[in-house]
């Protein structure tokens, strides 16, 4: 094993720089804290902290943003509902390459840096994957110098706060501003109106052309909020600008003067509602009026925005699409494209077809979903009365797309009301997706199986209209959280071997092959999960009062509670362990502690039952004299960014079992690996292309494939042939359903089994249940042969190149948005 000092090593603070932190935080406490050190709380230390980092972003951020307002480079528009950052200090530190010196500087005024760190509240404006790749994108921009900007909502309460109350979740607002947030910047003069409701009047303007106006409509105001993104190495920082609803009213004296002062009050606070709340689901459309009031606020001050942007250097709308790529991250900012249609031609006069050029050469679009019930729709009368107008524009752009499709597919009715942008079955609703794909001149999906489904199946006829319109943009992570920040003793041992290129190369990985076969470096790999493991049995003991082992095996599954996940099958194999071990039937092996982490939508009935009964079978299992210290099973309360930080590093097993073909892409699958766990996996998502990258024999396979899925399910899956066929299967189906783990209600869980057994289940566990167990037998065996596992895990980390959310936004940049790096000096 090399051993050379790491130029990045947190250790080694700069001196001049680490006085230079000190002193800064001094000013801070006396000059924005106004406190004597002696009556600072740790949460003052943390604000002093962040407003000192904040400090050396802002010169670097001005620049950037000077820079892109005198070369006027194209710019990327990254349009999403979420953006699930997490907790900054630390981030914004290692960015800018100090940590060690912030370290070093509290250090000296009597504080730690971990405590002050835990003092954030983390950013939850996000549900989950979309959310948090979103983030990743961000920090991938900005390190790579490209001229992006995210936009955004500013919600007061992001995603909610879990508690497990007798084994139950309960969701608690989560008030992440109640301190005020350090990394913004309030914006009072960037402010834009956003019109709701009204009418559409048609009148002939004085050349002859048919114009309209959108009048009688109500107002509410945009106000931006800027937070600074720091690139790696700091030299870029880009801008987040996320918008908060004020009312207009607040701009509207005689409102006030003339009318009631109470009523006045009252309708200012109805209006600011609109930002108020992320809304938790994620995967099923809730169709609400606030939900789509919130959609087209954020897109209508964004693209007022932008377009006000684009104005200041260009006399002409011309060179609209090359100048700005705006990329829609999933359909929720896909009303963006009636908005631009509706500024260009209302607003701004431009003829339709002039207009609609300009518009699909702007736009791309990112699909994360094939699940149909996911997939996003709103009904026409909705859209009548809240965006009259947007509604008459998505008809004429619907009218000129069928009559193109009818051009190249004369006479297929079938495949006209297929492919309409409203489905006129039952309440006639208007198909986002299909509005995105037609107004985007390129479309993505996030895995390779995942575009090549979409091309195949929900899409397929957009695919034949358009052949190579949707393209593969396998999802990425950024390795600064997700390794650098998550897990600084694994980081800086890949440093001190390899050297620090990794951090923004993370195809430098690839040098730890060789070392897998160094036992030194072995020995050292292994002593870091150690210690992880040591760090997150502490976490748990300290907030579940469970103390586990942490030479036993963690087997972790983190990620939204949702059938298709499959969390069942995870339960599953946990009883079937609990049943071994009672019966004498399981082999002396290692000891396993099987963690559970994540959140149901507080309307999904099943998947919050799934958590209860995750809870009530742990707590049978870890309370069995018989079964002692052989295993255990937790849920880990509140799944967020910064538990995912602890927990990550500390995995051996990483659980990724979702049917074949309904993940998407999955992203947390890549945290795990990077942080060297092994994968258990199905063939599905970018499963499929993390098995290619750290090879078969180091990935443990079992299930369907999503070909075998679609074949058994159209073929007519009978459960019951599983249950009957598996006698371990059947007890445990039994078990549950008469309430061994439920005592106290036996029949809680009776509709768990029921939507097993009569309902057709639709994941098909039970058909992959019988290849999942025995691969946790293979993941057992080779959990008793420490080296191998070690070398395993290693080339696990070694394999991850790919995944750097880096290689995905260049892929971004040089195929669909036609971007470059912008270097700001
Ligand atoms: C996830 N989607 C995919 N959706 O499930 C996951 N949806 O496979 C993929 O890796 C990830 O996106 C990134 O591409 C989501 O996270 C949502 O959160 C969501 C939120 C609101 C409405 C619908």
């Amino acid at each position: 094993m090399k051993k050379q000092p790491s130029k990045s090593s947190k250790a080694a603070a700069d001196v001049q720089e680490t006085k230079a932190i000190l002193n800064s935080m001094e000013a801070h406490l006396t000059y924005s804290i106004s406190k004597y050190s002696a009556l600072a709380t740790t949460h003052d230390w943390y604000e002093i902290a962040a407003r000192t980092a904040r400090d050396r972003m802002a010169e670097r951020w001005m620049e950037t943003m000077q820079t892109y307002y005198r070369d006027d480079p194209k710019r990327v528009y990254y349009l999403s509902l979420e953006f699930l950052v997490g907790r900054t200090f630390s981030n914004a530190a290692l960015n800018l390459e100090l940590h060690g010196e912030f370290k070093q500087a509290l250090h000296e005024l009597g504080q730690n840096i971990e405590a002050v760190s835990e003092m954030e509240f983390d950013a939850g404006l996000g549900n989950g994957g979309l959310g948090r790749l979103a983030a990743c994108f961000l920090d991938s921009m900005a390190t790579l110098e490209l001229p992006c900007y995210g936009y955004g909502i500013r919600y007061e309460y992001g995603m909610f706060h879990q508690k497990i109350e007798d084994g139950q979740q309960v969701e608690h607002p989560d008030n992440w501003l109640r301190y005020g947030n350090p990394w913004e910047f309030p914006r009072p003069e960037v402010l834009y109106p956003v019109k709701f409701h009204g009418r559409v009047v048609q009148f002939t303007s004085e050349d002859g052309t048919l114009r309209h106006h959108w009048v009688d409509t109500e107002e509410i105001m945009a106000m931006a909020y800027d937070t600074p993104v720091p690139g790696f190495g700091g030299k870029t920082v880009n801008n987040m600008r996320l918008w908060a609803a004020k009312s207009s009213r607040d701009f509207d004296l005689r409102y006030f003067n003339q009318g009631d002062y109470i009523q006045a009050v009252a309708d200012k606070n109805a209006s600011e509602n609109l930002s108020k709340v992320l809304y938790p689901n994620d995967s099923t459309e809730m169709g609400k009026e606030l939900r789509l009031k919130q959609q087209y606020f954020f897109v209508s001050a964004s693209l007022q925005d932008i377009l006000y942007r684009y104005k200041k250097h260009h006399a002409t709308w011309d060179e609209l699409p090359n100048k700005v790529a705006i990329q829609l991250n999933d359909t929720h900012p896909a009303i963006s494209i009636a908005e631009l249609m509706r500024l260009l031609v209302d607003i701004h006069g431009l003829g339709w077809d002039h207009a609609w050029n300009l518009t699909t050469r702007t736009f791309s679009y990112t699909n994360h979903t094939l699940m149909p019930e996911a997939l996003e729709t709103w009904k026409v009368s909705l859209f009548e009365a809240i965006l009259p107008r947007h509604l008459e524009i998505i008809y004429a752009i619907n009218f000129q797309f069928l009559r193109q499709v009818m051009h190249t597919f004369p006479g297929d009715n079938e495949l006209l009301r297929r492919m309409s942008l409203i489905d006129e079955n039952g309440d006639r609703r208007i198909r986002m997706a299909h509005l995105a794909i037609v107004g985007s001149h390129t479309v993505n999906g996030v895995a390779q199986l995942h575009t090549e489904l979409m091309k195949s199946t929900i899409f397929s006829d957009f695919n034949r209209l358009w052949p190579g319109k949707i393209l593969n943009m396998t999802n990425g992570i950024t390795p600064r959280r997700w390794l650098n920040q998550a897990n600084p003793a694994l980081a800086e041992l890949i440093s001190a071997n390899i050297g620090t290129g990794w951090i923004r190369n993370l195809d430098e990985l690839q040098k730890l092959r060789a070392l897998a076969k160094d036992a030194a470096f072995r020995k050292a790999f292994g002593a870091v999960k150690r210690a992880n493991k040591e760090r997150l049995a502490a976490m748990i003991e300290e907030t579940l009062h469970i103390r586990v082992n942490p030479d036993s095996l963690f087997d972790i599954q983190i990620k939204r509670i949702h059938e298709y996940k499959r969390q069942l099958l995870n339960v599953l194999h946990v009883i079937t362990l609990y049943n071994r071990i009672r019966q004498g039937t399981h082999p002396n092996t290692a000891p396993r502690t099987v963690i559970i982490g994540g959140k149901a939508a507080p309307g999904y009935v099943m998947a919050k039952r799934i958590i209860r009964l995750i809870n009530n079978v742990a707590e049978i299992v870890n309370n069995d004299p018989l079964i002692g210290d052989r295993l255990k099973l937790l849920f880990i309360p509140n799944y967020n960014v910064s538990n995912a930080e602890r927990i990550v590093p500390a995995a051996d097993l990483s659980e990724q079992i979702s049917t074949a073909g309904t993940e998407a892409s999955g992203t947390g699958n890549m945290k795990l690996s990077l942080n060297g766990a092994l994968t258990i996996g199905t063939l599905d998502g970018a499963n499929i292309e993390i098995m290619e990258e750290v090879g078969e024999e180091n990935f443990f396979l079992f299930g369907l494939t999503a070909d075998e899925v679609a074949r058994l399910r159209a073929s007519g899956y009978n459960p019951w042939d599983y249950y009957h066929g598996n006698t371990e299967l059947r007890q445990v189906l039994d078990m549950i359903a008469s309430g061994y783990f439920s005592p106290d209600e036996p029949d809680r869980f009776q509709s768990i089994v029921d939507a097993l057994l009569c309902h057709g289940d639709h994941y098909l566990l039970l058909a992959d249940y019988a290849s999942y167990v025995a691969c946790q037998e293979r993941v057992d065996a080779l959990y008793c042969r420490p080296e191998e596992w070690l070398q395993k895990s290693i080339l696990n980390v070694a394999g991850m190149g790919k995944f750097s959310s880096d290689r995905t936004i260049r892929q971004y940049a040089e195929q669909i948005w036609h971007v470059g790096p912008v270097p700001v000096c």
